[in-house]
């Protein structure tokens, strides 16, 4: 039995409604709905959204001490917080996968989505493929060996 946190950052809250052109027509509820099918037997998936950055550093913190992967869509934070990556960098030096994703392909955009601060420290990142970003990303950190 294992938890896998999915934790979106700024604005996510308004997925659905958010620039549908962009980031789609579904919402959070919807995107939870689609990771609860798609997980083996045993993994909970725990999706959460805050616009706080701390928030979102304490629930890394959780995912540290009690040994969950992490998927994180860290939304606009992607591109400047500090205080997050070395957050994140806490979930690989415990040897637990954290998967960056995006909805939109953020290099196909305007150039200050181009950096990610956050890449550095992930296990690794999927971005550009709609709801199914976190798709693979819960396939990642779930797959056997
Ligand atoms: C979501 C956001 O809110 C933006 O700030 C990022 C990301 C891209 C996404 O594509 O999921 O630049």
């Amino acid at each position: 039995m294992t938890t896998v946190l999915v934790l979106n950052g700024p604005n996510l809250g308004r997925l659905g409604s958010r620039e549908p052109d962009v980031y789609g027509s579904g919402d959070l509820d919807d995107l939870c709905a689609l990771l609860t099918a798609d997980a083996p037997d045993g993994v909970t998936i725990d999706l959460r959204q805050t616009n706080d950055e701390a928030e979102l550093i304490g629930w890394i913190y959780e995912a540290v001490d009690s040994g969950f992967p992490v998927i994180l869509n860290p939304a606009a934070f992607t591109h400047y917080s500090y205080a997050l990556r070395d957050a994140a960098a806490l979930v690989s030096k415990a040897g637990l996968p954290l998967v960056e994703v995006h909805i939109s392909n953020p290099h196909a955009r305007e150039t200050f989505r181009h950096t990610s601060v956050i890449s550095g420290v992930a296990t690794g990142v999927i971005a550009g493929f709609g709801f199914d970003s976190y798709r693979l990303a819960l396939t990642a950190v779930t797959r056997a060996g």
